[in-house]
């Protein structure tokens, strides 16, 4: 049962409390409505409950969010943001390992596994709150991951995103007791794992059906056969396959959102639900994020659009274009005005669920004053010789170029707010060539934010490359996945035996 009320918390046997977004406006809400005195009763009197990520934030005394914002203050400690200024990513997205520090009843065997984390901020243990403490997690410091007392669980991960280990321990909390729950082998995790994300370009067909299709350079008609939309597959049917074939994460890109109206496109929000109910890894959905307003004079605003795709189970959206205007915007005046779509979502939802996919394509030029945007000497010279290259960012689906380069969007959507970056290469795409590495080295050392690798992946090796390279934190593939060229489990095998931590 869904809580409406306060009664509704005092009279629950079982309280499972996930939190998503900023830590001031969570606790407004609770502060309005009654629902922190009620929370503060149900767990002094110890009855069961079980937070998740904010959900845990929220426990402490405060956080530094937006703040210092007072919390329910049941436990000793203030919530503060990672450090980002010595290099480490932020937000702390991925399967990272924790280390269990007392038995906790719910989380008995995942030492050794990944679970999925995606937060800025976390709480660091101390001796006012040691005894609270049930598990450590290390990112740049050791931090908590967990903690317990009594029948009092609170965890920082996502145990609902964390595939099978993540599911035990949910089923541990709702029946403790259970004998069923089945015991999971010692795994060897030590630290953040390189993902490895299965990617679904969506898009309706000339049919009419909601399709996988996947394009050469952003072209996904074939040519060969009366020019129709390729078709690979059902999009739900694909991310379950992927899901149970081990990827770290799943991207729906609804590549025709530009022209169409995704809240019209109510296909693919069922497919979002339709996902999200046998898929336990972090969903993402891009695709048409954008202010709106139909034919009959009614305004949609991107934070109602993206709000739906949350609703229906993304954890993740991703924005192209509107991204590209928003930086354009942004370093023409300088100013932040808040009223990007970029802007909007983050701050609601917080930085971690706004991804910023790029598509740029690789201009030549024989020296670097030959082009107004950063440019980088790559590594096989262009048609004519040239030595160098910028990357020209694109919007609608790589149909308009813009006067932008990848280097100078991605360091301004990092300004605006976004917590992850997409970036798609479209030479590369579809090429099974291998990703394009002086590009991804380019925009990875620029940000602080994690920054997801897509793009030309043709085999196992193409992933090592990257990881060995690049200081990218995700690889993306699609067609090989796809046409089952190449396994998930085959890269993570060659991932392992080439050092790269990976979730197993
Ligand atoms: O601009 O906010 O409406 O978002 C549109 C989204 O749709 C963007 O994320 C954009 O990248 C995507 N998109 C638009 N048109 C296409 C197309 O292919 N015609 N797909 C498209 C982008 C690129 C990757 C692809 C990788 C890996 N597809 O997502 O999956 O390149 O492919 P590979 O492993 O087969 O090489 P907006």
């Amino acid at each position: 049962m869904l809580v409406q009320k306060p009664k509704d918390i005092l009279s629950a046997n079982r309280l499972v409390f996930p939190g998503v977004g900023a830590f001031a406006a969570a606790m407004e809400v609770l502060n309005h409505n009654g629902m922190a005195e009620a929370l503060c009763m149900y767990i002094e009197k110890d009855r069961p409950f079980l937070g998740i990520c904010l959900g845990l934030q929220l426990l402490f005394e405060s956080s530094e969010e937006n703040g210092p914002v007072k919390g329910l203050g049941l436990v000793p400690g203030v919530v503060g943001r990672f450090d980002s200024s010595s290099g480490l990513r932020v937000p702390h997205i991925g399967w990272n390992a924790v280390q269990i520090t007392k038995d906790s009843g719910i989380l008995d065997d995942i030492e050794g596994q990944h679970v999925y984390f995606v937060h800025s901020y976390r709480v660091l243990s101390s001796d006012a709150n040691k005894d609270w403490v049930s598990s450590t997690c290390n990112y740049g410091e050791s931090f908590i991951s967990s903690i317990t007392r009594g029948n009092i669980h609170a965890v920082q991960f996502h145990p609902e995103k964390s595939g099978d280990i993540g599911l035990s321990i949910l089923r541990r909390f709702l029946n403790t007791s259970s004998s069923k729950t089945k015991k999971l082998a010692c795994g060897k995790a030590s630290k953040l794992a390189k993902r490895v994300i299965a990617c679904l370009d969506v898009r309706t067909n000339d049919k009419g059906d909601l399709v996988v299709t996947k394009g050469d350079q952003y072209d996904v008609r074939e040519h060969r056969d009366r020019d129709e939309v390729r078709n690979l597959g059902k999009p739900v049917e694909l991310a379950g396959q992927y899901y149970k074939d081990g990827a770290d994460e799943v991207s729906f890109l609804n590549i025709t959102g530009f022209r169409d109206f995704p809240l019209g496109d109510l296909p693919m929000l069922q497919v979002l639900r339709c996902t999200s109910e046998n898929v336990f890894v972090p969903l993402t959905v891009g695709g048409g994020i954008r202010d709106f307003t139909d034919g009959n004079g009614r305004h949609y605003s991107s934070l109602e659009v993206a709000s739906e795709y949350f609703r229906s189970g993304a954890d993740k959206i991703s924005i192209g274009s509107d991204a590209v205007f928003a930086a354009e915007e942004y370093i023409r005046t300088g100013v932040k005005t808040g009223k990007s779509s970029l802007e909007q979502i983050s701050r609601v939802y917080g930085n971690q669920a706004v991804v910023v996919s790029i598509d740029p394509r690789r201009m030549y030029v024989r020296s670097p004053d030959d082009a107004e945007f950063k440019t980088v000497k790559v590594t096989t010279p262009g048609p004519l010789g040239e030595e160098y290259a910028w990357y020209q960012c694109t919007v609608n689906g790589g149909r308009e170029g813009r006067p932008i380069g990848a280097y100078e969007l991605a360091k301004a959507v990092e300004e605006l707010g976004a917590g992850e970056i997409l970036l798609n290469c479209i030479d590369c795409d579809g090429q099974g060539q291998g990703f394009d590495i002086d590009l991804i080295k380019l925009i990875s050392e620029a940000v602080t934010i994690p920054v997801i690798a897509s793009s030309g992946a043709g085999a196992v090796e193409h992933f090592s490359e990257v990881f060995k390279k690049t200081s990218a934190s995700a690889a993306l593939a699609a067609g090989i996945f796809h046409r089952k060229e190449v396994p998930i489990l085959s890269v993570k095998e060659h991932l392992l035996r080439e050092g790269i931590e990976v979730r197993t």
